[in-house]
């Protein structure tokens, strides 16, 4: 089993019999490694791993788990299947197709190399198989996440009235994604104290991967079943009523708001796709919470994520090597210390390094928006995404970021850029009140550095993006602009993108005061609380 595969009902175990099958788990070096990791990442998985494994103990099932710290360990999957093998003489071995590309092409070498039958099993935690997406996307080159997600309500009668959607229309948008009003106060969210076993296992990473992004201390993330359960309930409760409301909202020192936080135990098998959906779908039944916010959820879990799932596994290994913008920029070293002077970029990336977590509207249009403007290397960037937050697997990090943060794949995931200026993070955040730049500040020194590199990226980027209907509006006000505007604006940003701080290898300590944010609590559910 792999880390990531935490559910008694995963494929590999269907059939198990425990009085002649024995479970492997190891913990290797090289899946910590391959990127480094936030530690936090680290952490969750192998305390959720041990958590799992003495699970399936307490239910009278072998298992053979090895630690990272083992003698013998060889630090890598298929060194460590083998040596298994070779430990109890199986008479084959089955496991569970992975989430990535990487490891998948690992799995097809064990079917040559290794002494006993291997049997791989389909994935069976997605609501849609990977052969069913294979086969709506045929050979199509833009495969639109909208079409798709309205097959899946048909298919799985979510959020449906017969042949209907529920209340007459597909998408509430429209009524979601309002700024938060000043003076609002979002509800405190739980945290899960480290137990006696996440807290070996973060004294273990500290030891080990010391050199790796992120802190530790506000470590609150559920690593079993009942409590992932615990926190998914505290959100149908308190975040589920206003999620679509504040789906969009960013507030300083406030990550969480009205989201889910539920991405890291959903990727790792702690929660399924469908019973969350399916719970949302009974709040709205039961009108505990109303159909524009309960859509928009479900539209994430049902649509995006097995949106991006099944594209990833049917345009990959080609899909990552496109770079449609021709973007070559190195990542700029604040994205690592987060020192930085625009103040958006740096609260986000403060929430990041102290909760392995920002939401999806930091990720796209502040730490996403920035990356495209500023033309940086896609494989640099998602990079960067894959180690930082807990939740992240190259299924679901490579396409939000190559598709639909960069662009990178000219149009396969959506229709034009997600570009916006300093208005955008305006409307949507108070970061801008506290910055040392002006918003409102087209040009010239002070301006805010997203409104010139908004303005510079259109200009750049006009041959190939303004006969695009949906970019109609910004080129014709781009057009308005005479052409001394063009040149001072094309000077100043050349003058920021110069002075972005080069590339140095992560080491040491880079920590940075971040805001105070989820703390951990003794208790699992009601009792705990949250700033
Ligand atoms: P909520 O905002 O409460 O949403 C509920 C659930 O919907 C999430 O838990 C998630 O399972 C699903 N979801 C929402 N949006 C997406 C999406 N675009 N793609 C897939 N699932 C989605 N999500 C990951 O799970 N892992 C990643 O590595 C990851 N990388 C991202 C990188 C970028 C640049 C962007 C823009 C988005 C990324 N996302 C990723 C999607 C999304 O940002 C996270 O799933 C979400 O922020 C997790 O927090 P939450 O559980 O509070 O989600
Ligand atoms: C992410 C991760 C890490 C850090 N460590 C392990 C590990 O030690 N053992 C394990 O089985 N899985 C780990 N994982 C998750 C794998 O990287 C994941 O299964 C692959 O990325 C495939 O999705
Ligand atoms: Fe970010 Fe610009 Fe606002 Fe500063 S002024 S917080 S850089 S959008």
């Amino acid at each position: 089993m792999l880390g990531d595969q935490l559910t008694r009902r995963i494929a590999a175990l269907t059939d198990l019999d425990p009085d002649h099958d024995i479970v492997l788990m190891v913990e290797v070096r090289a899946e910590a490694t391959y990127v480094r990791h936030h530690k936090q990442k680290i952490a969750f998985l192998f305390s959720a791993m041990r958590h799992f494994a003495a699970e399936l103990e307490a239910e009278g099932i072998g298992v053979d788990y090895v630690r990272l710290d083992e003698a013998g360990n060889t630090g890598t999957f298929t060194g460590e299947l083998m040596r298994a093998v070779a430990r109890h003489a199986p008479d084959r071995v089955v496991v569970t197709e992975p989430g990535e590309w990487r490891v998948w092409s690992m799995m097809q070498d064990w079917r040559d190399d290794c002494p006993v039958p291997v049997e791989i099993r389909d994935d069976n935690r997605f609501l849609c198989p990977r052969a069913d997406f294979a086969a709506w996307a045929g050979d199509r080159r833009a495969l639109r996440m909208e079409t798709f997600y309205r097959g899946m309500r048909r298919r799985t009668g979510l959020l449906m009235d017969g042949a209907e959607p529920a209340g007459g229309r597909w998408n509430f948008d429209s009524e979601n994604r309002k700024a938060l009003p000043r003076g609002h106060v979002p509800p405190e969210r739980i945290g899960f104290a480290p137990d006696a076993i996440t807290r070996e296992v973060l004294a273990l990473v500290e030891a080990e991967f010391a050199d790796h992004f992120g802190d530790t201390e506000a470590f609150a993330w559920p690593v079993t079943r009942t409590e992932a359960l615990a926190a998914f309930r505290h959100f149908l409760a308190v975040g589920l009523p206003s999620f679509g409301d504040y789906q969009d909202a960013m507030r300083a020192g406030a990550p969480f708001l009205y989201h889910a936080l539920i991405a890291p135990a959903l990727n790792a098998g702690l929660l399924t796709a469908g019973e969350v959906c399916r719970a949302a779908e009974r709040a709205y039944r039961a009108g505990a919470a109303p159909l524009p916010c309960v859509e928009g959820f479900i539209r994430q879990v049902l649509g995006w994520r097995e949106y991006v799932r099944g594209l990833y596994w049917a345009r990959m290994p080609d899909y990552a090597a496109s770079n449609a913008l021709g973007a070559t920029r190195d990542l700029p070293w604040f994205y690592w210390s987060g020192k930085t002077d625009m103040n958006c970029l740096a609260q986000c990336i403060a929430d990041t390094r102290t909760h392995a977590y920002a939401h999806h509207i930091q990720r796209l249009m502040v730490t996403g928006n920035f990356a495209l403007l500023a033309g940086l290397a896609p494989s640099q960037v998602e990079e960067w995404y894959l180690v930082v937050y807990a939740d992240a697997y190259e299924w679901v990090e490579l396409p939000n970021v190559h598709g639909m943060v960069l662009w990178a794949d000219g149009g396969v995931m959506g229709s034009k850029p997600y570009a916006a200026s300093g208005a955008y993070i305006d409307r949507m955040s108070d970061y801008c009140r506290t910055c040392a730049y002006d918003v409102s500040q087209k040009i010239g020194a002070g301006a805010c550095p997203f409104n010139v590199l908004y303005w510079n990226f259109l200009i750049t980027h006009a041959e190939r993006l303004s006969g695009n209907p949906r970019l109609a509006m910004p080129y014709r006000n781009l057009d308005r602009m005479d052409a001394g505007r063009r040149a001072e604006i094309r000077a100043q940003a050349a003058r920021i993108l110069d002075g972005l701080d080069a590339p140095v290898p992560l080491q040491g300590d880079l920590a940075l005061s971040a805001p105070a944010g989820r703390r951990a609590t003794t208790a699992p559910a009601t009792t705990a609380s949250r700033p």
